[in-house]
């Protein structure tokens, strides 16, 4: 048989790589295929794409200039972070024209002010990297998430990433308070205020967060500081139902709201794949339970006595028979064990097999019937079929995500992954929920944007989308359906 002959990638025109070149230094472009391997596939595996070119431009004047270059060209630009969003945002199509522009080389961290307590940040620093600094001032950058060694400020920006501490400190569209951004055309946009109070017309940089690169490119941002907690308390339930699980929520909000920092739920199934395919990953209760709750209370006081409330409503909790048992972490080593069981579900689900993920949202009140009629309906479209339902609880977001029943091709499973979303949807729907919480539109779910957001919604989207970028070259594809 011969092999399949690979497919040409069009050239950019020789004239625009030299003045990209003479730009943005030899640093700065990459055309070398083997170099941009891991640029061209996400993190789930879902796309494999092509692109003529990397840029990594080192400045925001650098960046405005190659935005300029390549518009006049006519070329289209995908914007790339960590890479490591779960829709496929960051992949260029499979038509190799598409230019991957990489903002790893804007990694500053430009100012720090305690007083203020903001942080100006550039839109390649890897969120690890902001919250760590943070610390360093004294101070707390509040958003976590399990790919935060990887993912940057400027991709969670522009996905508007929610995460672990959502349910007190907001998303991070919250956690913004200016933003730098330059336009399709080149032009930047300096709005570096760190203003509590800023009602100047219409709030582009809210604009530019959650439109996942398809408006803007963020270079920069002004990010809201916290005081870092000084007392914390940190518990894995195991309990009785899904409902047990909502009533848990309740008495920690009414005892003190300000103290709950995550309140994260994980069924059964996904527990179990965790213990099973993560090394050192052991239950700190004794029995298995078909549903968990991590509760992660936080305070900037150090006289607050969280340790007592943690037990007091516990206490409750197990006399309504609501927990059926519960451990809490007496060192920092137990506090990071709990921890890892809950953010180690999407590797665990990813070494079991084909997995389906549908990240959804309903008001906090319906998510035990949520977790219930998505988890009846899913094991009725495909028999055998393990639904994981695990997340942020607290915030109403939890990822319905599906595993592929034992010993099924999972290529045969994978070809079913409308039918699971439509499936969860249909639930959602019902509920008043959305079909994308936190994790975006992205390439995978443009058909839901139409489907959820049509009519005036969608068209006043397009409006803004024609009027932004009129040539359409800012990461086509993504969000809007065509
Ligand atoms: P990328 O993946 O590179 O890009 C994401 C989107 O933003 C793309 O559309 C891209 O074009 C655009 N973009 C990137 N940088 C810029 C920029 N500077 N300007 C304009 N557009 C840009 N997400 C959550 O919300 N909560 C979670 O708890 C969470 N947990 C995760 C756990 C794991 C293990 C993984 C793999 C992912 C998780 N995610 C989560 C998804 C992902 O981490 C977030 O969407 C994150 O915000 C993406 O950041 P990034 O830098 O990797 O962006
Ligand atoms: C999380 O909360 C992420 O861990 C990923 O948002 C969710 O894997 C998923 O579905
Ligand atoms: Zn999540």
């Amino acid at each position: 048989m011969p092999d399949t002959p690979v497919p040409a990638l069009p050239a950019l025109p020789a004239a625009l790589l030299d003045a990209l070149h003479a730009l943005l230094g030899p640093r700065g472009v990459v055309t070398d295929q083997a170099d941009l391997v891991p640029h061209l596939s996400d993190w789930r595996g879902l796309y494999r794409g092509a692109s003529p070119a990397l840029l990594r431009p080192s400045s925001t004047e650098e960046l405005a200039g190659a935005m300029r270059l390549l518009h006049e060209a006519g070329v289209p630009v995908v914007p790339q972070g960590g890479n490591t969003s779960m829709v496929g945002g960051a992949m260029p199509d499979e038509s190799g024209r598409q230019v991957i522009l990489s903002l790893s080389r804007l990694n500053r961290i430009r100012d720090i002010d305690p007083v203020d307590m903001t942080m100006v940040a550039e839109a390649g620093v890897i969120l690890k990297a902001a919250q760590d600094a943070a610390a360093g001032a004294g101070c707390l950058f509040p958003l976590s998430l399990g790919a935060e060694g990887t993912a940057t400020i400027g991709g969670v920006l522009a996905t508007n990433a929610g995460g672990n501490t959502t349910v007190r400190y907001g998303n991070a569209r919250d956690l913004m308070l200016g933003l730098e951004f330059v336009l399709p055309d080149g032009s930047v946009v300096n709005g570096l205020r760190r203003l509590r109070k800023d009602n100047t017309g219409y709030a582009l940089r809210h604009l530019m967060v959650g439109a996942e690169g398809t408006l803007g490119i963020v270079t920069a941002a002004v990010l809201r500081l916290f005081p870092r907690p000084r007392a914390e308390a940190i518990a894995l339930c195991a309990l009785e139902s899904e409902e047990a699980a909502l009533s848990l929520f309740r008495r920690f909000r009414d005892r003190d709201e300000s103290a709950v920092r995550a309140f994260e739920y994980m069924g059964g199934n996904g527990m179990d794949l965790v213990l099973r395919h993560i090394e050192g990953a052991t239950l700190p209760i004794a029995e298995r339970a078909d549903h968990y709750v991590l509760v992660d209370l936080a305070s900037s006081r150090p006289d607050a006595d969280l340790r007592g409330l943690m037990e007091a409503v516990l206490e409750e909790a197990l006399e309504a028979g609501e927990v059926t048992d519960a451990a809490l972490a007496e060192s920092e080593a137990q506090r990071q064990a709990i921890w890892r069981l809950r953010e180690e579900h999407p590797e665990a689900q990813k070494r079991e097999g084909a997995s389906v993920k549908s990240d959804v949202s309903v008001p906090v009140s319906k998510v035990p019937e949520l977790i219930r009629r998505c988890g009846e309906a899913l094991q009725a479209l495909i028999p055998g079929s393990r639904p994981v339902p695990f997340g942020h609880m607290g915030d109403g977001n939890i990822h319905m995500n599906l595993e592929q029943p034992e010993g099924m091709d999972p290529a045969a499973f994978l070809a079913r992954s409308h039918d699971i979303m439509d499936c969860v949807n249909a639930v959602v729907r019902d509920l008043e929920g959305s079909f994308s919480a936190e994790h975006g539109v992205g390439r995978l779910k443009p058909h839901m944007l139409a489907d959820w957001r049509g009519g005036a919604e969608l068209e006043a989207m397009r409006r803004i989308k024609a009027a932004l970028d009129p040539k359409g070259l800012l990461n086509p594809g993504k969000v809007l359906p065509t």
